[in-house]
């Protein structure tokens, strides 16, 4: 019926753990979505492991996926979330899938990861940058960056707020009218900080830091922000607030129990897999942790 949110989620598959799909289609679905999936790899794990098993959706059979749905007419979508790409050539089918859903349903609401790389590294190929930058977040209605991308993106390099919020600036110049910093280190050894902004107002919230990296996390944060946004109206602050909360139960959890196996040292990619389904009632009701303060 037209009151249930619908998303077309194109992301990674994984067979054991959970990044693209695997992170974001439970946390949608749980919070009343329902949520039609392509895969457009699917490995036996992330990249974060040793060995890299599995296969990509080729272009022709992406095309043929939303070919199937448009001809049985089941392509209406009130979401379109896209997450890691690692083609020019993908994206840009991306983008005609997004033109083509918009056509059906001119309200559609994209929401656009533009996953790069993190702490200046790029782990995707380099041209994938321009299509990115040019063609993709133009066409976006949230963009959810973390800094890095944000200054790949705008060509400026962020030290500070000041320099956030003028990249936050130029990332609304080129379209998208929400745009959230998923995370930046412009906090300090304790804590980063994340920023949400719809050009008039801006939400600042600081996040707890681990000594672990998790996979998964931008992915999860992404569909936890779309579904927020969507179930608060568009409330910034509350959105920002729950969606962190979220993150920060799974990620908590998913440390203390994987300290319990390795108290010291490194966790290995095994122990680092995100605990979604174990934190299910946190994801439905989220308890406010952490506050959002006005920029
Ligand atoms: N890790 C944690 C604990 C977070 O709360 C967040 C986002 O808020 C992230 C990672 C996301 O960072 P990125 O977008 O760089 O993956
Ligand atoms: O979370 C991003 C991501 C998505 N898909 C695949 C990945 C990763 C991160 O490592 O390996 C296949």
């Amino acid at each position: 019926s037209s009151d249930t949110p619908r998303v077309l989620s194109i992301q990674s598959h994984v067979v054991h753990g959970y990044v693209g799909n695997k992170s974001a289609v439970f946390p949608l679905q749980v919070l009343g979505f329902e949520v039609d999936s392509i895969n457009t790899v699917q490995f036996s794990t992330h990249t974060g492991y040793k060995h890299i098993k599995g296969t990509s959706l080729k272009n022709e059979e992406l095309d043929e996926l939303i070919d199937g749905l448009t001809m049985n007419d089941v392509d209406y979508y009130t979401h379109f979330l896209t997450g890691y790409s690692r083609s020019p050539d993908s994206l840009k089918k991306i983008v005609e899938i997004l033109k083509k859903l918009k056509e059906k349903n001119p309200n559609l609401n994209y929401v656009c990861d533009p996953v790069m790389g993190d702490n200046g590294r790029m782990y995707v190929p380099e041209d994938i940058l321009p299509v990115y930058r040019d063609v993709v977040v133009p066409l976006a209605d949230v963009i959810t960056p973390n800094q890095f991308e944000a200054e790949l993106i705008t060509g400026l390099k962020m030290n500070n707020l000041e320099d956030a919020l003028k990249i936050i600036e130029a990332l609304h110049k080129k379209g998208p009218k929400t745009v959230v910093l998923s995370s930046t280190e412009l906090g300090d050894e304790t804590y980063m900080i994340a920023i949400a902004s719809t050009g008039g107002v801006q939400y600042q919230i600081n996040i707890p830091k681990l000594d672990a990296a998790f996979t998964g996390t931008g992915d999860l944060f992404a569909s936890l922000f779309l579904a927020w946004w969507h179930k608060t109206n568009n409330d910034l602050k509350l959105t920002l607030e729950n969606t962190i909360s979220t993150l920060q139960i799974i990620v908590k959890d998913t440390y203390e129990k994987a300290r319990v196996h390795q108290p010291t040292g490194k966790i290995s990619p095994k122990l680092r897999e995100l605990r979604i389904i174990q934190n299910k009632n946190f994801i439905e009701n989220p308890k406010v942790t952490i506050v959002a303060t006005k920029l």
